[in-house]
């Protein structure tokens, strides 16, 4: 008997077979069936991979650092995958084609796998497409995942606070430090990088994160987010950077348990209700949705009411 399709694809995702991976990240970006039973399927091999994400406004040299560190990454002979969310919102200079470029150094090297995903199109959520693009490398055999966004929105922050590491970059410049604070990023930094620190001002962008980081005390066994300057064009620093990382990986292997779990608990939570809503849509009939909104919106019905009634339709199908 020939084993069907899904079983064939992860058996060769399994045994790091790259077009089997890359069909695969396909197939659970479309959020079909087959990419959900294709996880399933998956699922028992993955959790060994240390994902890193790596956020940063547009522009502040992501893609050229990441390639800095795929390389450190390599020194080590480790496997390496890169999800590069494409920065093809409004908000970013979209260097789309610049990404590729920027990493090319590594496109022949058998251990590494890079992979841009679109920011667009993805009725079941970024987070969750990403999420699942990971549990293929891991289950592939990659022991380092890196997630490069451009932090602007909540999708990334989603994103790279679902990473068991979150890099923030920052670059000297007018409001750098500001605009990070707003984004919300301050509170995802495990790590905070002053890249381009080969340009004026570098220090400067290092004093406002260490003053905003003194607002918040710290125990004697939390983890004090470290700043570091980088200059990923020549490497400088990023040596440095990785061994952070290691340091960060160690702590985290002790005091981080319960932020694990937290991750699998939300992340449980988000599919149900997920599906649930997909269910939800199953039992409505076409149009019915659009005219409780109508109805919503003209103050003849309010939500409460419509939520009962959707969940007892809900409810008497099942
Ligand atoms: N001077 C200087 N330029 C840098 C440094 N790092 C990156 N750059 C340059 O900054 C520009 C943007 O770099 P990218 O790596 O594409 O930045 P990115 O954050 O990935 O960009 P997006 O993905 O479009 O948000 C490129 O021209 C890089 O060469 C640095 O340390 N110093
Ligand atoms: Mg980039």
């Amino acid at each position: 008997m020939t084993p069907d399709p899904i079983t064939e694809l992860s058996t060769k995702v399994a045994a790091g077979d790259a077009r089997a991976i890359a069909r695969a990240i396909t197939l659970v970006e479309d959020d079909g069936p087959s990419g959900r039973e294709l996880v399933s399927q998956i699922y028992a091999r993955t959790g060994r991979a240390f994902l890193v994400g790596v956020t940063g406004a547009p522009g502040t040299g992501k893609s050229t650092l990441v390639d800095r560190l795929i390389a450190e990454i390599r020194r080590a002979d480790a496997k390496v995958g890169v999800i590069a969310v494409d920065p093809t919102s409004p908000f970013s200079g979209g260097a789309v084609l610049g990404d590729r470029v920027r990493m090319n150094a590594h496109a022949s090297d058998p251990g590494v796998f890079i992979r841009s995903m679109a920011t667009r199109g993805h009725l079941g959520g970024l987070a969750r497409a990403t999420s699942d693009a990971a549990l293929v490398l891991d289950a592939a055999g990659t022991e380092v995942v890196i997630i490069e966004t451009v932090g602007v929105g909540q999708d990334e922050v989603d994103i790279v606070s679902a990473a068991d590491i979150s890099i923030v970059l920052l670059v000297p410049g007018a409001g750098d430090d500001l605009q990070a604070i707003k984004a919300g990023v301050m509170e995802i930094g495990d790590i905070f990088v002053v890249n381009k620190a080969d340009r004026e001002g570098a220090d400067r962008v290092v004093q406002a994160v260490a003053s905003n980081l003194s607002l918040k005390t710290y125990g004697p066994s939390e983890w004090k987010p470290p700043i570091l300057k980088t200059e990923a064009t020549t490497g400088a620093g990023v040596d440095a950077l990785w061994t952070e990382v290691g340091r960060f990986r160690e702590w985290a292997a002790t005091h981080r348990q319960e932020r694990r779990r937290q991750r699998h608990e939300s992340r449980l939570r988000d599919v149900l209700a997920y599906s649930f809503l997909q269910h939800v849509d199953g039992v409505l009939s076409p149009g019915d949705f659009d005219r409780f909104v109508e109805a919503i919106s003209h103050r003849t019905r309010d939500p409460y009411s419509v939520v009962q009634e959707i969940m007892s339709r809900v409810l008497s199908r099942s």
